[in-house]
């Protein structure tokens, strides 16, 4: 496989409640992601920000929905460009963004891996499962509901249409740990793979991480990293619109991000939620790129000698 990796920044903010996560992009590309990783090997492309210019309002019948008509139409410029960003890499990295932006870059990489005769794999890291669906949210907040969308759940009438969607049984979440009363029913009727924050207590996050990782590697799939900054503990973690105690560790992070590396089997990635004006000092930030380092090859011995930590 070629080395190559894409960045495209996605500055949407609409699906979260708090403003900030526009800011994104810019943030993590001020952290040296673009920088880190050539050092490990990669040939990296800055494809630059996505737009999406200001739409009419869509109604809906659920009136706790807000920014419908915005997020929708970042769904749709996504479909294309996360799929474009897809044929121009090996590994695009799309940096958010808040984490709505999944309904667009999950099914393009679906799109792209069934082009491939190949199924995709979806591993979400996050505090929750963002399993609500247009109707069932009660937030109204548009970040909680890519996950019902792109396994193909009924109640999506004001997303576009979905391009390809990712089968329920190639879904593995870990981290999650505040999960609303829809989502719940939601989960046990879906038969979701859910390794939420108790598990990994009781079994560490290398068991179910290898566990899927064979899983992957046996249907000979593509696998699509989506990772949220809530599935950090907010200590290490504190810019993020949605923190929620008891979250992975510094440890347990760079450890599935080694394991993934190890695999060779990661062909993109989310970053996703990061807040900046929530951040201190750039926390936050430098941290996501530590992660992505580890992912694509940074190890532990090289971190020593080439930084203060
Ligand atoms: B994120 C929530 F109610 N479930 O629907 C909701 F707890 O992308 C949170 O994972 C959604 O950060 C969080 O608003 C979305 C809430
Ligand atoms: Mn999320
Ligand atoms: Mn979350
Ligand atoms: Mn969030």
């Amino acid at each position: 496989m070629s080395r190559t990796c894409a960045l495209l920044g996605v500055p949407i903010e609409t699906g979260a409640s708090q403003r900030g996560c526009v800011m994104g992009p810019a943030s993590l590309r001020t952290a040296g992601l673009a920088e880190d990783l050539p050092t490990l090997g990669w040939q990296v492309t800055d494809l630059g920000d996505l737009t999406v210019g200001p739409q009419a309002p869509k109604a809906h019948r659920n009136p706790a929905l807000h920014h419908l008509a915005e997020t929708s139409a970042w769904i749709a410029a996504l479909h294309r460009a996360a799929y474009d960003a897809g044929k121009a890499s090996a590994v695009p990295v799309f940096m958010g963004g808040d984490h709505a932006m999944a309904a667009g870059t999950v099914p393009a990489m679906a799109r792209r891996a069934a082009e491939a005769g190949r199924p995709l794999f979806l591993l979400w890291l996050d505090a929750h499962p963002d399993l609500h669906t247009l109707d069932s949210t009660e937030s109204g907040n548009l970040h909680g509901t890519p996950v019902a969308y792109f396994t193909g759940q009924p109640g999506f009438d004001g997303f576009p249409a979905l391009p390809q969607k990712v089968a329920l049984e190639n879904v593995c979440m870990m981290g999650i740990r505040s999960v609303d009363a829809a989502e719940k029913s939601r989960i046990r009727e879906l038969g979701i793979t859910v390794k939420d924050m108790r598990a990994i207590d009781e079994t560490g996050v290398l068991a179910p991480l290898r566990a899927f990782l064979e899983k992957v590697e046996r249907n000979k799939g593509m696998l699509h990293v989506s990772f949220d900054v809530d599935f950090l503990d907010p200590s290490i973690a504190p810019a993020v619109g949605t923190t929620v105690p008891g979250g992975a560790t510094f440890r347990e992070a760079h450890l599935i991000m080694e394991t993934l590396c190890d695999s060779g089997l990661v062909s993109s990635l989310d970053l996703v939620e990061l807040n900046p004006f929530l951040d201190e000092r750039g926390k936050t930030a430098k941290l996501l790129c530590d992660l992505t380092a580890s992912l694509f090859g940074r190890r532990v011995l090289d971190r020593m000698t080439r930084s203060a930590y």
